[in-house]
């Protein structure tokens, strides 16, 4: 078996201290940080997002192995931290109101801040007033959102809305992402960028503030 494979089955089975040996494993073998997080971590995730749906896990299980991919991404993570020469430019970024996930925006977050940008982590459930009082202080170029249940997508709607009512559309981009969101659901509610995964979010991210 590979250590990838490894990676994923340690995920899938939550074994939480295991996994640290396996991902520092991987990476003494010479993965990249991305490889073992694509083809490892989230590869096992999507099994547990699978069986999830089909009633064969529950809540408990996947919290345990949502654990499990945060002790592998802290071994992970100052690896992932390269590029130091980037102009800094300021994310404010959070999961949207009603939404508790929160791996996927901690992945897009690492990655920013390996990227060199200087990123406000406001955490998950925010609401679109947090967002606003959070960009009128922060005064961030790019906002980003991101959720992941199909009822919570509407909040970024709401959230981008406010945005715009509260005058700072002009000065701030929008970038949004998640499981379920698409550049269709971008472009319908006018967002400047949609990144279907972290490695994106870096580009788009680039794209919005050049
Ligand atoms: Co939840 N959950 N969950 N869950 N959960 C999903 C999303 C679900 C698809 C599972 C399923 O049915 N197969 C389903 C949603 C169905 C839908 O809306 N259509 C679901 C459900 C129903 C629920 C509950 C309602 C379950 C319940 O209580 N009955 C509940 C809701 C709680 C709430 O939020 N209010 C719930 C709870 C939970 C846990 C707390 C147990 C746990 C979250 C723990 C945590 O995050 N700390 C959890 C988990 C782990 C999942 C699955 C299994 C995995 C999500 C994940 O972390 N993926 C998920 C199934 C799945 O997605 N396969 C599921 C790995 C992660 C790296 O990927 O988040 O997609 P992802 O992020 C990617 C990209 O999307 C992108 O980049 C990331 C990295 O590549 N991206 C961005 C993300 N944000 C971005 C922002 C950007 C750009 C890119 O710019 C700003």
């Amino acid at each position: 078996m590979s250590i990838l494979t490894e990676l994923s089955e340690a995920l899938i089975q939550g074994k939480l201290n295991e996994i640290k040996n396996l991902a520092q494993q991987a990476l003494d073998e010479g993965y990249n940080p991305k490889e073992i997080i694509d083809k490892g971590l989230i590869a096992g995730m999507d099994v547990v997002g699978a069986k999830f749906k089909k009633n064969e896990v529950y809540v408990p299980e996947v919290l345990i192995a949502a654990k499990t991919m945060h002790n592998a991404l802290e071994v992970v993570k100052p690896h992932l931290v390269e590029d130091e020469s980037e102009t800094k430019a300021k994310i404010l970024i959070g999961t949207v109101k009603g939404d508790l996930h929160d791996i996927g925006k901690n992945l897009v977050v690492m990655m920013l801040e390996g990227a060199g940008f200087e990123v406000k982590d406001l955490g998950v459930d925010v609401s679109p007033e947090k967002f606003v009082e959070a960009a009128k202080e922060y005064k961030p170029q790019v906002i980003g959102m991101s959720a992941l249940l199909t009822t919570t997508m509407l909040t970024m709607k709401e959230t981008l809305e406010e945005i715009e009512e509260a005058g700072l559309r002009g000065n701030i981009k929008i970038m949004i992402g998640g499981a379920p969101v698409t550049q269709k659901f971008a472009d319908e509610i006018g967002a400047d960028g949609f990144a279907l995964n972290a490695s994106e979010a870096v580009d788009v991210a680039r794209k919005l503030i050049s």
